[in-house]
């Protein structure tokens, strides 16, 4: 595989519903997708980094830079046996995964068109049906709160999230409980606590739930360690999960008993493959994150969610509670017993309507002429 041609654009995109989380709301989603050629075939890599550093330091302007300035320099002209050579080829650059991966990603789907399967098996995935949770923001109200669970467990949802942050935390949580009973139910807190609020956190230990993603900052493994030992819900980390080897750290530490895995934010697909396998080793169970992606990016998360390891539902769900179109046709859709098919065809197996794609841009970028010469 020979990247021939790296085109890169910056899209917006409205959401169906606004989506707000402890660091902030969004209506629209703007991102950066990467589209690769190699002779006829063509690859997609969706970006998760999103306008603001606030749920990673990086952003779509970072990755525009890092990609145009560092990563297009790297990978195009160059022959790679397979995808998984793309990230060690990057190793000159530190941090910037969302930016890497988005390349990486990219390279995967080329790769299983020009073999012409789908990602899934050359991911080394089996599954043909996935497990669909749901992740629902913080509301106005508990009401709209309540009904938002009672909508989303009707369509199916096999595991429902709900965003806590200090002031709307356990009255949410004994609401939900109390109005539906022993649902598969977790909180996802986005860094918002610290453990001065262990006293409070603990808490949450009387509702049972299957875990709390990500209570306290993105770079406190410690504290993490410190705060799983008092409580009995299992910690899940994500956002401090930026590397494989930090992931280590905070399993050896007993930082967290469960991982949300997203390849954006650990560098591309083969990273997350690494990761899964580690955890698989370590009797960590993993689920696949989510990052609002459009039906392109959203296609590739199916794709991994089909490794053994990722034993619980994710937060990969049905394109229509985010984009009404959605860049791709048909949309993801979720059965009613809440699991997605994982597509069949070539690389994600989705068809991407251009004439959406197109309406989306603000910017392009054609980065084919960094092209080595030797
Ligand atoms: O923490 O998992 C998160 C969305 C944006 C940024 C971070 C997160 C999320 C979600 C939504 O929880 C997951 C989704 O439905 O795509
Ligand atoms: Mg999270």
């Amino acid at each position: 595989m020979r990247i021939e041609r790296l085109e890169l654009r910056l899209l917006r995109l409205p959401l169906v519903k606004f989506f707000e989380t402890s660091f902030g709301r969004i209506d629209e989603k703007h991102f950066v997708l990467v589209r690769v050629d190699d002779d006829g075939a063509t690859g997609y890599g969706e970006c998760v980094a999103e306008l603001d550093p606030y749920y990673s330091s990086e952003t779509n302007d970072t990755v525009w830079h890092i990609i145009s300035d560092f990563i297009a320099p790297r990978v195009l002209g160059v022959d790679f046996a397979h995808p998984r050579d793309v990230f060690p080829a990057l190793k000159a650059i530190r941090g910037h995964n969302m930016a890497k991966a988005a390349v990486e990603m990219a390279a995967w789907d080329l790769f299983a068109r020009q073999r012409a399967e789908p990602l899934s098996r050359a991911l080394g995935g089996a599954r043909d049906r996935i497990a669909s949770g749901v992740s629902i923001g913080i509301q106005p109200s508990l009401d709209e709160l309540v009904a938002n669970v009672e909508r989303e467990l009707a369509a199916g949802y096999r595991r429902i999230k709900i965003k806590i942050k200090p002031g709307w935390d356990i009255a949410p949580v004994e609401t939900v409980r109390a109005r539906f009973g022993a649902i598969p139910l977790m909180v996802d807190a986005n860094a918002a606590y610290t453990l001065a609020d262990a006293d409070h956190l603990m808490k949450l230990d009387a509702f049972g739930l299957m875990m709390i993603e990500q209570p306290l900052d993105y770079d406190d493994v410690g504290d993490h360690a410190v705060l799983q030992r008092r409580l009995k819900t299992p910690i899940c980390l994500d956002e401090s999960i930026k590397t494989v080897s930090i992931a280590r750290e905070a399993v050896a530490s007993g930082a967290c008993r469960i991982i949300n895995i997203k390849p954006g934010r650990i560098g591309g697909f083969a990273e997350s493959i690494r990761l899964h396998d580690f955890c698989a080793a370590h009797d960590i169970p993993v689920w696949h994150g989510g990052m609002l992606e459009s039906g392109i990016g959203r296609a590739g998360n199916l794709h991994l969610s089909t490794l053994p390891n990722f034993s619980l539902p994710g937060d990969v769900a049905a394109s229509r509670r985010y984009f009404d179109p959605d860049l791709i046709e048909p949309p993801i859709e979720m059965a009613a017993d809440g699991t997605i098919a994982v597509p069949t065809g070539p690389g994600l197996g989705v068809a991407i309507r251009q004439d959406r794609v197109e309406k989306a841009t603000l910017k392009t970028a054609d980065l084919s002429m960094l092209k080595s010469r030797g």
